[in-house]
């Protein structure tokens, strides 16, 4: 068990956990760390989720992600029959993406700072909206233009298992809690590691209501 991770259940609305789960030479944890930020980013996203409304995007094989997501920043993470990229606009309104907020940008720089990674300038920040039920295959990052950048990703609400894998599919993998507040930081020899999200539980988390936030900074160009 990792250090830091609650062993059985998990509850919406559970004290905030402290500490750092290291998940590998590169990847880190970071239980709460969110939490001081909470104020000014959670109106924040709202107004981002207010301009560029959450949508069900369809993966390049035509399946509907169960995750609806929506982005900020210079570019945006994009999925359809074509495959996935970065776009510097929304194409559901053809307008430039929303802007990314300023809390968030100092929080990802914090994260990368405080885990050994340096200078980190995120230009896209990806949001994912998970229901109850909704998760997410595993799958590796690998979209971005220059993988020596790590990415930060900041989960809110309802809590969540991580499955986190190896740098090969079948290689074996464990289930990691990510709880409202969590920050996940990782780059370098695990930038490339497998990954996703087990199917969201049915809970009520009171910043949230019944979802998880998931924000995810990167730097993609
Ligand atoms: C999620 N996150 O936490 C899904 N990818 O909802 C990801 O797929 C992810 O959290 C790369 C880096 C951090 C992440
Ligand atoms: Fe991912």
């Amino acid at each position: 068990m990792l250090d830091g991770a609650p062993s059985a259940d998990l509850f919406a609305d559970d004290p905030p956990q402290t500490g750092t789960a290291r998940l590998g030479p590169q990847a880190y944890v970071l239980r709460g760390f969110a939490l001081p930020w909470l104020d000014a980013l959670w109106p924040a996203l709202q107004s981002v989720i207010t301009q560029a409304p959450f949508r069900h995007m369809e993966t390049p094989g035509g399946q509907r992600m169960s995750v609806a997501l929506t982005n900020c920043g210079a570019l945006g993470w994009v999925s359809d029959r074509h495959g996935y990229r970065y776009t510097p606009r929304d194409p559901d309104s053809g307008l430039p993406w929303p802007a990314l907020p300023a809390p968030l940008a100092e929080l990802a720089r914090e994260g990368a700072r405080s885990t050994g990674f340096g200078r980190f300038e995120p230009d896209a920040c990806l949001v994912n909206r998970y229901l109850p039920g909704a998760r997410l295959s595993l799958h590796q990052d690998r979209d971005e233009r220059d993988l020596s950048h790590p990415i930060v990703s900041v989960s809110l609400g309802l809590p969540a298992l991580f499955i986190w894998g190896g740098l090969q599919r079948a290689d074996r993998t464990e289930r990691v809690p990510l709880l409202h507040g969590d920050v996940a930081v990782w780059g370098g020899v695990d930038r490339l590691r497998f990954h996703g999200i087990a199917p969201l539980r049915q809970a009520h988390h009171s910043l949230t209501g019944a979802q998880r936030i998931n924000v995810t900074l990167r730097r993609a160009r």
